[in-house]
């Protein structure tokens, strides 16, 4: 199904043609996104095991301040004002996360039915207020008993993952229509197995590769999970980035980019929807793995039906060739390629702000993967923001970087992309990851001594558009 954009003219109180905004097709779905981890708090509570990032954010140095998310947000104990919040917002949706060690705390086994009772109460309260929850079931917090023995670099973690896909789908599955298996996989396999930086903390390229493996194997066979228990849409989300040459013209920033991209997008991207790695980059990972762990009849297992492609966006990515340079931390198998800094606006995060990338990202994804269904998952900007002597948030950087991004995605719509929806993250400050609670994405700021919710200037604006399901109209120059 590919929608129909408009971008309506109309007639100011005056009678001056004033000129209106981007409109999104019927049915768009507006919604905002968070994760277990970085909002529920709650750590040893009702059962729940310990995670990857419990453990992770315990060992000194790894997380700014010292930071956990022990308490995070508190959204366990707050889900039901968290909602109200998200209703008087208009969200039609809402993006969250389940925590596998709530569900099953050794990662196989015995099920916690207390963890299960959360969810339950979370996705009633969404429906009671009218709310389609959208599950994903692993955002990055693997119990703890599975990285002893091994983690995402084995395959019995990929197997363990579809089991505990069975369990939620069967509890939520009479109420939840759309289940996401992983949240960016890109950041399990290589933040969390090649610079290090995030759980569990490997530095080991070799590792990185076996994870990237293990979890998308985990994502086929959780996906035939929830299809044989009856799933309505199946899918999963990527962090894909536009990768470009930093000199167009020049041959090996261009074969840079292409290989930034295999490893990047395409090794993901390729057996998730055409059912084989990239030629290329089989060969690439030759130089740091045997690909033991590839067995016949993977990548079939991969490339199990997709519903929806979950699309997280944030920047863009530009290389170049630079002979004899280490790969970057984050990027095994980049060896020889230079990142470039961003140039030009950059958010708190230090990442450049370049909305045309995200048009020309969806653009490129639904001609090379056969029209796709995507739904951004995930965009945002973290500002250092917070009430001013009004008490309000009056963040209009975040305000700006979002309608910059909405027109990037409304551009991609009127060029044919079958674009379904777009979920902001985050729907309030959180725990940031090795961040912790340094950065705020939120559209809802948090004080994370009271607790006390303040909605943003951005959730305001976030309300109107989705209220008029569109833009407002740009300033029209003068005549
Ligand atoms: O906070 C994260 C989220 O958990 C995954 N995507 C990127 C966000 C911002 O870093």
């Amino acid at each position: 199904m590919t929608a129909t954009v408009s971008s309506q003219s109309a007639t100011a109180a005056g009678g001056a043609p004033a000129e209106a905004g981007p409109r999104f097709p019927e049915g768009f779905v507006w919604g905002a996104a968070t994760a277990a981890y970085q909002i529920e708090g709650a750590a040893a509570e009702d059962g729940r095991g310990p995670s990857i990032w419990d453990t992770f954010s315990r060992t000194p140095g790894r997380v700014v301040a010292g930071h956990t998310g022990d308490i995070a947000c508190d959204h366990y104990h707050r889900y039901a004002d968290d909602v109200a919040l998200m209703a008087e917002l208009g969200l039609a949706s809402y993006r969250y996360s389940i925590s596998w060690p709530r569900i099953q705390p050794d990662g196989t086994g015995p099920v916690n039915t207390r963890g299960l009772d959360f969810y339950d109460r979370l996705t009633d309260e969404l429906l009671a207020k009218g709310i389609d929850p959208v599950v994903t079931l692993y955002h990055w917090d693997l119990p703890q008993t599975l990285q002893d023995r091994g983690g995402w670099t084995v395959r019995e973690t990929a197997e363990a993952f579809a089991e505990y896909a069975r369990i939620a789908f069967r509890r939520l599955g009479d109420r939840v229509q759309t289940w996401t298996t992983l949240n960016e996989p890109w950041c399990s396999a290589y933040l969390g197995h090649a610079s290090g930086r995030h759980a569990p903390g490997v530095t080991d390229p070799a590792a990185a590769f076996a994870a990237v493996h293990h979890l998308l194997l985990g994502h086929g066979l959780a996906a035939r999970a929830l299809r044989a228990g009856g799933a309505e849409q199946v899918s999963i989300t990527l962090n894909p980035t536009a990768v470009y040459p930093a000199d167009p013209d020049s041959l090996a920033d261009v074969e840079a980019a292409q290989l930034v991209d295999g490893l990047h997008n395409r090794i993901f991207l390729d057996p998730l929807l055409r059912g084989r790695y990239p030629v290329d980059i089989i060969e690439h990972m030759r130089h740091f793995t045997d690909l033991a762990w590839l067995r016949d009849g993977d990548e079939q297992l991969i490339n199990a039906p997709l519903d929806v492609l979950g699309v997280n966006f944030y920047q863009p990515t530009y290389v170049s060739a630079q002979p004899g340079a280490p790969a970057a931390a984050d990027s095994p198998g980049t060896e020889g390629i230079a990142f470039r800094d961003p140039l030009g606006p950059v958010t708190d995060m230090n990442w450049q702000i370049e909305p045309a990338a995200l048009t020309r990202l969806l653009e490129r994804i639904h001609r090379d993967y056969h029209g796709i269904p995507m739904l951004i998952t995930e965009n945002g900007a973290a500002y250092p923001d917070g009430p001013g002597a009004d008490g309000g948030v009056h963040d209009l950087d975040r305000i700006a970087y979002l309608d910059g991004h909405l027109r990037a995605c409304h551009e991609a719509l009127s060029s044919g992309v079958d674009l379904r929806g777009y979920f902001v993250w985050s729907l309030m400050d959180n725990f940031e990851w090795a961040e912790g609670y340094a950065k705020r994405f939120g559209i809802v700021h948090v004080d994370y001594t009271t607790q006390t919710r303040v909605v943003k200037d951005s959730a305001r604006w976030y309300q109107e558009v989705i209220r008029r399901n569109g833009l407002a109209g740009r300033a029209r120059a003068e005549e």
